[in-house]
């Protein structure tokens, strides 16, 4: 008898510390980016939350998953997470010469679905760059944005962004507007709510110009990109002028050091802008998650890991990005 009482009276112990463990694990359990801020939309010159309220994207965005696939993984992304970061870029180079396959698709679909397990935004990224102009590879960004947005169009966490850079001689009026008023049709098609970000001129640095002919569609922002060692005062001025406009703007990629990737860091510079940025809640997405030995590669060259990284495998630059993640 007082054998099965003590087995009673243990058993009920056990089940009061499972209750209380388990509660205590749901609280622990802090809640996703996308779980606090739910779908994101534009609202005048900001990104805004589901509650409407201003929120700044920090992101990491991938080199070309041609060229560095591995870290396309959860494990990755959620090393990230935990360093203060909330978005993912996937970075998919439209010119043949730079890895554009239609088999990477199934990279980007698992892309997506660790990002969304890990609760982070996704930014799906038609990266122009040599083929400067963005009509030229028009047929296959609507491909391209038909499967995606067919796709993921229930998501709450994904972003289009429909031209990294445009460059070369290319304008707003003759080829970028014409471009992105085709290519938001379609994802609109299948879409009707995620935001879509358009690039701007000369390597989406023209905000200004942007911002005095916008164009008419819901929930666009447009891109602004810096490698603060080549883009200073000058550049910032265009984006303090496009924000009085009301332009909204999200940096989709950036980087402290030169406009090759590479080269010297410019802390100076690069405080300016975070500071700027910061100010007018502005999301930044930093360039790139790789171990290259390029001074804008997130990872340490000496780092072979591809995933479960600690702020002691970011590289200088890593580090110093990082920084501002958490503030
Ligand atoms: C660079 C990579 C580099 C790669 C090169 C080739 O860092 O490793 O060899 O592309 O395409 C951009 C582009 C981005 C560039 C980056 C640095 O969007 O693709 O990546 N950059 O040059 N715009 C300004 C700088």
């Amino acid at each position: 008898m007082k054998k099965i009482l003590y087995a009673l009276v243990l058993s009920c112990l056990f089940m009061v510390m499972g209750i209380v463990s388990n509660g205590n694990c749901d609280q622990a359990k802090a809640a996703t980016p996308v779980q606090k801020w739910g779908r994101l939309s534009v609202k005048g010159s900001s990104i805004v939350n589901q509650k409407g309220r201003k929120v700044q994207l920090k992101g990491v965005s991938t080199h070309g998953i041609a060229w560095f696939p591995q870290y396309v993984n959860k494990s990755c992304f959620k090393s990230f997470r935990k360093m203060g970061v909330n978005t993912i870029r996937i970075a998919f180079y439209s010119d043949p010469g730079s890895g554009y396959s239609v088999d990477l698709y199934k990279t980007i679909d698992e892309g997506v679905q660790y990002a969304t397990e890990l609760g982070m935004y996704v930014i799906l990224d038609w990266h122009i760059l040599n083929d400067g102009n963005p009509k030229t590879h028009q047929k296959q960004a609507l491909k391209f944005f038909t499967r995606f947005a067919k796709k993921y169009k229930k998501q709450k966490n994904i972003l289009y962004e429909i031209c990294n850079e445009p460059n070369g001689n290319v304008t707003w009026e003759k080829d970028i507007r014409p471009y992105a008023n085709k290519v938001i049709k379609r994802i609109r098609k299948y879409d009707k709510k995620n935001i879509i970000v358009v690039g701007t001129p000369t390597w989406s640095q023209d905000v200004d110009v942007v911002a005095e002919k916008p164009l008419k569609q819901k929930n666009i922002a447009y891109s602004l990109h810096f490698y603060a060692a080549t883009h200073k005062d000058w550049n910032r001025d265009k984006v303090k002028k496009a924000f009085k406009k009301g332009l909204p703007m999200l940096v989709t990629e950036f980087s402290i050091c030169d406009a090759s990737g590479n080269g010297g860091i410019d802390k100076g510079s690069a405080g300016q802008w975070m500071k700027l940025l910061k100010k007018y809640k502005i999301g930044h997405v930093a360039w790139n998650i790789s171990n290259k030995n390029e001074t804008s590669a997130l990872i340490k060259a000496s780092c072979k890991k591809t995933g479960g990284f600690t702020k002691g495998n970011l590289s200088k630059s890593g580090r110093w990005i990082a920084k501002w993640w958490k503030k």
